[in-house]
């Protein structure tokens, strides 16, 4: 059955050669790394330690000798006001894409899930999406007005914002169109390119609802406007009531003060909700009585549908999940038991459930949710599971506390068609070949 129906995943971009080793187009020089080390790896399963010396950078470093790092004096604390990651995990890093750029500036990349080790994005590793680039904005240069249908039109400093009593919350953000390029079948050979147009981040601001009740919305009002004060000026129609739900007006990601990357000063959010509604550096905030058609919501996020007709106003993210580790870049490198890693998450509030197959969906097992279980929020699952060089077709399936289950793609399309680019949240299958290498692909 799934012979017949699957087809290989292909990479059709040039991706940089420190890319390569981690998870870019599989060359044969990787699949021969790769099948030797699986082999070291499944003597080492053997001797029941992970690492040893046929795999040491430096044997001398190794028990019984003492190594570097025990005789000399290390680093002070002068040379890193800013710390950054050590210099071992620097192939942990955003990339992109380059025939998705239109541009010489690259207009998006992607975060490196397959490196989380949790449901937190550190700040540097937060993909970024621009329409027209990263704006520079000085905060006391700053200002957010609210104007139209409020008692009192207000124009706020930076400072005046960080005068209202904070929330905190984490949530995470997905781009419409993650995993935009699967629609049509497996593209793109990496787990960070299928799906890591996303983020989860612990968010500090003030709720939009205190800002809007400063101004005074009028009984009239049925929707706001928020517009961005970049050169794009991404503009969206919210209804009222999800603006006085749970958006908030924020100013700092993870404890830090926004990154420019992600709309510093100021940036609005929108739990649950497309990504591009969450405008950064928010500009203006319109109260008014009716939605206003603007460009990102007319010809741009709508959804073509066979009928002809589209989809407008597709807010939610609704339920979906990814294996992260085994991944393309995440190559079984052992046999032995193994724990299989992903990522879960849903626009309607917490994840109830994630299920994991190891044959193409056939069989299903329960995955362990690594709590807390937030809503709205990126939620990390584990699976134990034993390798013995067998062929084996991952997928996993999330499911909300609305009982909704993620579909897979013959559904979807049954419903959509196949003119979409956004909201595909259908199953992925990854193919573990038996040499170890992990490839996207489609099965059905
Ligand atoms: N002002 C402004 N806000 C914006 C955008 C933009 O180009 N300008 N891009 C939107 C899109 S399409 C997405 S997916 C998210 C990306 O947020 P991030 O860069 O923090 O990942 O921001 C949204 N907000
Ligand atoms: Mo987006």
């Amino acid at each position: 059955m799934t012979d017949k129906t699957r087809t290989r995943g292909r990479l059709p971009m040039q991706i940089p050669a420190d890319a390569q080793r981690q998870g870019g187009p599989v060359s044969a020089a990787r699949r021969r790394f790769l099948a030797g080390s699986a082999a070291a790896g499944g003597a080492l399963a053997a001797g029941g330690l992970l690492g040893g010396k046929a795999l040491a950078g430096n044997p001398e470093n190794l028990p019984p000798n003492i190594p570097d790092w025990s005789r000399y004096l290390g680093a002070g604390v002068d040379a890193h006001p800013y710390g950054m990651p050590v210099e071992f995990e620097s192939h942990v890093v955003r990339r992109n894409v380059e025939w998705l750029t239109a541009t010489s500036e690259s207009s998006v990349n992607f975060t490196p899930i397959h490196e989380m080790d949790g449901f937190v994005t550190p700040n540097g590793l937060c993909f970024e999406r621009h329409h027209g680039g990263m704006a520079i904005v000085p905060p006391e240069d700053y200002r957010l007005m609210i104007n139209g249908l409020v008692d009192r039109p207000l124009i706020f400093t930076y400072q005046d914002i960080m005068r209202f009593p904070p929330e905190s919350r984490f949530h995470f953000l997905e781009c419409a169109a993650n995993s935009g390029m699967e629609w049509r079948g497996a593209q793109l050979n990496g787990v960070q390119y299928t799906h890591g147009m996303i983020h989860c981040v612990y968010y500090t601001g003030v709720p939009l609802k205190t800002l809007l009740q400063e101004a005074g919305v009028k009984t009239s009002a049925k929707w706001i406007l928020a517009e961005g004060g970049d050169s794009a000026g991404m503009t969206r129609s919210i209804p009222l009531e999800k603006a006085l739900d749970d958006c908030m007006v924020v100013y700092s990601m993870n404890g830090e003060r926004l990154r420019a990357e992600q709309g510093y000063p100021v940036r609005l959010i929108v739990p649950g909700w497309e990504g591009n509604m969450w405008v950064k550096w928010l500009r203006r905030i319109e109260v008014g009585d009716k939605a206003w058609y603007h460009r990102e919501e007319t010809s741009k996020y709508t959804d073509l549908l066979p009928n002809g007709k589209a989809r407008k106003f597709t807010w939610v993210m609704d339920a979906k999940s990814v294996i992260t580790s085994p991944s393309p870049e995440k190559p079984m490198r052992a046999e032995g038991p193994q724990v299989l890693k992903g990522l879960a998450w849903s626009g309607h509030g917490r994840i109830s459930r994630v299920d994991v197959s190891l044959d193409g969906g056939i069989n299903w097992q329960a995955a362990q949710l690594h709590g807390p279980v937030l809503p709205k929020a990126l939620t990390f699952f584990t699976l134990p599971f034993e390798w013995h060089g067998q062929e084996l077709l991952l997928q996993s399936r999330a499911m909300d506390e609305t009982g909704y289950v993620q579909p897979r793609m013959a559904a979807l399309q049954e419903v959509r068609g196949v003119n979409s680019i956004y909201h595909n949240n259908s199953i992925q299958t990854w193919l573990v070949n038996a040499n170890g290498v992990v490839d996207n692909v489609r099965l059905g």
